[in-house]
């Protein structure tokens, strides 16, 4: 490739239209592969167009944060790799399109062997521009109990080869230059693209894919594979109940129980719900090589893509979250057992009964520090210059990353500040194991009791993860700041 020497100005393309364009590209080739996954899009923006026109609240507050031109957008995939290498390349390839991993899920607790992080846009303004990000897990081998099959499936892996010659060039491009001009850009999309395609071929006997499959699903899917198959795609609806009746009506056989806190009037974190995966077929490659009757393939079948749909409340902090997650594990004891499809009516029941400990109001929730907010000036404070003068009088001499909430709190009752709230950006391990789960054709160990470490997850992906609290912390002090500095006293 040439411009090796172009000097990094102007002539580059900014990260975020290549996620942009890459999420775009992405999804159009999903939506090829897996037909329904279109019509779940359809039905999504459906279902957001309805709940605009009805709630007008919802559609000021996503005018008021940014989000409305964001939402026909694709919000996110998922990918299970095999290696530290390929975990550390896929950390470098994603930065060229400006994702960065954000937040450490340990998922082997709940009975899935990997460990995970997503990989997305930090800031307001880039994700404004594009949501996109990708779960991104890697397989804990070290889990398998059979050592001679954990030896086998590690030498699988060390033969493949899940990206193209041309992307490693092109991230190694953008590493020494800085940026990637529009031709390079463009080509990179298409050769990432490549390592996300499904592969109906797979590079292991049925046999062995047998023995994997037997170990963990998991394993068969990553192990069995030439590379990392993007496994879904998930729109973002503004009421995810209605999606659900949707896809029932529809005949899409959904998943009985939707994932994460229950139906509120201010939703919070992220509530999610899946169409149960496809079978597809296959072909094994077959050991014996004499036998190339089928061009060296004999027929089998693997389940793993599905469809997903997600719907975003506000990012709660720290304290908020501890409420959260003591609440959801007192449903989940009350209930006895894990929530399937036999015991969803009655799930649902304790969930939104043990739930109403959680406020309801973005009021409260500000208030208790709960969540985390965009503080905006409101219209009147815009047309005033008294309101101006308030608040700068009053959060003069203050830090404005420890602004007492009490001060804020009276700055909003005086309607010289509205709060719109922070939408999260990202994921929730009992969620996520929920996901894997519901999609994955046979029973599985409960839970894993081997340890798992952020430190070695971080080793092997070559950085640090980015902490989600630390982000959303700085979002609503630099909301302040904005305010602050627009009023022109
Ligand atoms: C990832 C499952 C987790 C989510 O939205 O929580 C996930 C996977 O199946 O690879 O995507
Ligand atoms: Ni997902």
């Amino acid at each position: 490739m040439k411009n090796n020497s172009v000097s990094p100005d102007k002539d580059f393309i900014c990260s975020d239209d290549i996620r942009h364009h890459f999420s775009m590209a992405m999804s159009a080739m999903y939506q090829n592969e897996v037909p329904l996954y279109g019509d779940l899009v359809d039905l999504v923006s459906d279902v957001n167009a309805e709940v605009l026109t009805s709630h007008p609240d919802v559609k000021s507050q996503l005018l008021h944060t940014g989000e409305i031109e964001r939402l026909s957008m694709e919000r996110h995939g998922a990918i299970r790799l095999g290696t530290a290498a390929e975990l550390s390349m896929m950390r470098r390839l994603f930065a060229v399109m400006g994702m960065y991993p954000v937040g450490y899920y340990d998922l082997a607790p709940a009975g899935v062997p990997v460990h995970s992080t997503a990989f997305r846009a930090l800031d307001s303004h880039s994700l404004h521009k594009s949501p996109f990000r990708v779960f991104t897990s890697l397989l804990r081998l070290d889990l398998i109990a059979d050592k001679t099959l954990q030896q086998e499936a590690t030498a699988t892996l060390a033969q493949r080869q899940i990206f193209t010659a041309g992307v490693i060039e092109l991230i190694e491009i953008f590493e020494v230059q800085g940026g990637l001009t529009a031709a390079q850009a463009e080509q990179f999309v298409q050769e990432a693209l490549e390592t996300f395609r499904w592969h109906d071929k797979t590079p292991v006997a049925k046999a062995l894919y047998q023995r994997l499959l037997n170990q963990h699903p998991l394993v068969a899917d990553v192990v069995g594979f030439k590379g990392p198959h993007i496994n879904h795609l998930t729109p973002r609806t503004l009421d995810i109940d209605a999606v659900q009746q949707g896809m029932q009506a529809r005949g899409i056989p959904s998943k009985a129980i939707i994932e994460g806190p229950p139906r509120r009037a201010c939703p919070i974190l992220l509530r999610q719900t899946s169409f149960k995966a496809l079978q597809e077929a296959v072909g094994f490659k077959v050991s014996d090589t004499s036998d190339l009757s089928n061009g060296g393939y004999e027929q089998g079948h693997h389940t793993a893509r599905f469809g997903e749909i997600e719907q975003r409340g506000v990012a709660l902090t720290q304290k908020g979250r501890a409420l959260y997650d003591e609440l959801l594990a007192a449903a989940r004891r009350q209930l006895g057992v894990t929530p399937n499809e036999d015991n969803a009516a009655q799930y649902n029941q304790i969930l939104a009964e043990v739930f109403t400990a959680f406020p309801d109001d973005y009021q409260t929730l500000h208030e208790e520090e709960l969540a985390y907010f965009y503080y905006q000036l409101t219209d009147s404070t815009l047309d005033s210059e008294d309101g101006q003068a308030l608040l700068a009088a009053t959060l003069s001499t203050d830090d404005l990353n420890k602004v007492p909430n009490a001060k804020l709190t009276a700055l909003i009752n005086d309607e010289v500040l509205r709060i719109e709230p922070i939408v999260y950006e990202d994921f929730l391990p009992v969620s996520a194991a929920g996901i894997f789960q519901s999609n994955l054709q046979q029973a599985q160990p409960s839970q894993y009791d081997g340890y798992s470490s952020q430190q070695e997850f971080e080793r092997d992906l070559g950085a640090a993860i980015y902490d989600e609290v630390a982000l959303y912390e700085s979002m609503q002090a630099q909301s302040l700041e904005q305010c602050l500095s627009s009023v022109s006293i």
